[in-house]
Formats: C-alpha cells, structure tokens, sequence
C-alpha cells in the first residue's frame, strides 16, 4: 500500500496553483485513498476542486473550508471546528502566500507591507502552532512549508516578499531543530519561477505585466512543486527531505535568468 493511505491533509491556499496541483497530486499518488482539508479564501473554487478530485478518485474524501489565514483568530475557529472525520490532521503544508508590488524601499505601501507578513508569515506560524500539540501526541506528522529562493537570495523591488520568505526559512529551521526528538518531519519546499496566479496578484490583475514575467522563459509549472512536495511527503518515515530548491532549466538565481526574446 503507498505510504500515503488513510493520510489526513491539510493543505494552505489550495484554490490555485502550487496548493490546487499537491491537492491532485495527493490523491493520485495515494490512489483516492486519502483525505484532503482544502482551505483558502475562494470557498467557491475550494468546492469545484472537491468535486473534480472526488470525482476522479471516488474513494478520497474531500473536504472544501474557507479559511483566511491572514485573519489570525480564524484560524482558531477553523481547527476547533474542523469536521470530526477531518480532525486527525497527518500533514500540514502551508502553502498559502503571496506579493504585493514591485515597489522600492521608501515607497512601500504599509498596507502591503502588513498583508504580507499576516499571511506569509504570521498565518504560517499560528496554523503550526495550533497543530504542533496534536502532532506532538501522536509523535509523528508532516509540517511542509512553502519557502522561496526569494527567501535565500532577496533581490530589489521585493524586499518585503523575500524578507517573509527568509522568515519562513528561519522559522522552518528553528521548528526542525526543536522537533529533533520526534519524528515530526519539517520539511521546505523552495520553488524558482511557477507560473501560477502568483504574478498576477503581484501586479494587482494586470494580466499584460504578469506575463511580461514569464516572457522568453519556460517557468516551472504548479504540479512540479507538488510532485516535490508528495515526494517528500511519501518517503520512508526516517527520511527528511529538509530543503529543496527547485529551478526551470533556464533560471540559476531569483535574477540570472536566460530570455529566449
Ligand atoms: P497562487 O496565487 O496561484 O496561489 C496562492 C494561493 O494562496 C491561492 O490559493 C490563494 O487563495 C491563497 N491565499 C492567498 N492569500 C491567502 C490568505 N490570506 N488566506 C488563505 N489563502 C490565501 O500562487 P502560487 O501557487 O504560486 O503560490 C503558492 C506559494 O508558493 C506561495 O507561498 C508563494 O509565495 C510560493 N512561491 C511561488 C512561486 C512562484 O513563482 N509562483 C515561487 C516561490 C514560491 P485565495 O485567493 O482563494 O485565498
Ligand atoms: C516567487 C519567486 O523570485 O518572483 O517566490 O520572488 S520570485
């Protein structure tokens, strides 16, 4: 039987690209035999999701919550009143997260500013926090985090978004670190280019400037972060793929990128 079945997953913004491709990629690899807690803030689209995979899997078991992680009293709410069936969680992946702008230092808007720590940062650490106890009586479970290369090599124009993500990394390690005891496994993922709905919620819907991003380039697409993140996720108990940094073929840095134009 894959290692996988009977999981619980809880998966962080999973109504779009990375989280919305683990979430297939979850119940392919466990054959359905799974269940999947979708949360972000598009319950609408956490729903047709639902209906897609159960669909395709009919024994998995999906269950679509809205959840935004930004709203850090929610996510007391969302845990506490998680469905019965749905309350013994296995693996969390926090993988909600998102940039505002391109803007310089002196020109930031605060409430850019604050939106992003809330949900990069700050929501990442309350969700763990709330599940650390129960992973923690079960001696076992699985914390994935969605780091960024932005979080290893920050670069102009993203001050704000790398120093979230070098956060997720510092915070990443520290729980690693903590945990040492235990056979919880903290495990980061850190993507290159994805193309996703990323830039456009970068550039507030400005489908012309999101493209721009991936013109000349073949970016990674969503799936290969999630067949990373179930790899990881599937291996033997004893092993911990601690850190993974993962590039297009034409990408070497947040900024060395080879343009086919
Ligand atoms: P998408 O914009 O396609 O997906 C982001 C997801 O996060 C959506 O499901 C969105 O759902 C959710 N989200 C955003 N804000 C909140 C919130 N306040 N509460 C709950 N959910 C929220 O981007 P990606 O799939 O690319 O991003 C996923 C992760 O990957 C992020 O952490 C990002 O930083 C990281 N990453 C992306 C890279 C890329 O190039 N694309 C590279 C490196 C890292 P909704 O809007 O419904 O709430
Ligand atoms: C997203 C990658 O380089 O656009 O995390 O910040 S980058």
């Amino acid at each position: 039987a894959s290692r996988l079945a009977g999981k619980t997953v809880l998966i962080t913004g999973a109504s779009s690209g990375i989280g919305r491709a683990t979430a297939f990629e979850f119940a392919n690899a466990s054959n359905g035999d799974i269940k999947l807690i979708l949360t972000a803030r598009r319950e609408a689209t956490l729903v047709s999701i639902k209906e897609e995979i159960e669909k395709a899997y009919p024994k998995s078991k999906v269950f679509p919550i809205a959840l935004d992680v930004s709203k850090l009293p929610a996510i007391d709410a969302f845990v506490d009143n998680l469905p019965e069936e749905a309350k013994d969680i296995d693996v969390l992946i926090n993988n909600a997260g998102m940039v505002h702008g391109v803007d310089q230092v002196g020109s930031i808007a605060q409430s850019d500013i604050d939106i992003m720590f809330q949900t990069n940062v700050f929501g990442l650490i309350a969700l763990t926090q709330k599940l650390l106890p129960l992973f923690k009586e079960k001696g076992k479970g699985d914390i994935v985090n969605i780091g960024s290369i932005a979080g290893r090599e920050p670069y102009p124009g993203g001050a704000i978004y790398c120093a979230t993500k070098a956060a997720v990394k510092s915070f990443t390690e520290t729980l690693r670190k903590e945990l040492i005891a235990t056979r919880i496994r903290v495990i980061e993922v850190d993507p290159g280019q994805v193309e996703t709905e990323f830039s456009v919620v970068r550039f507030r819907g400005d489908k012309g400037k999101a493209d721009a991003v991936y013109k000349g380039v073949e970016p990674l697409i969503a799936e290969d972060i999630a067949e990373v993140i179930v790899f990881a996720v599937s291996r033997r108990e004893n092993v911990v793929i601690a850190d993974t940094l993962v590039f297009p073929s034409h990408q070497a840095s947040a900024l060395i990128m080879h343009r086919k134009l």
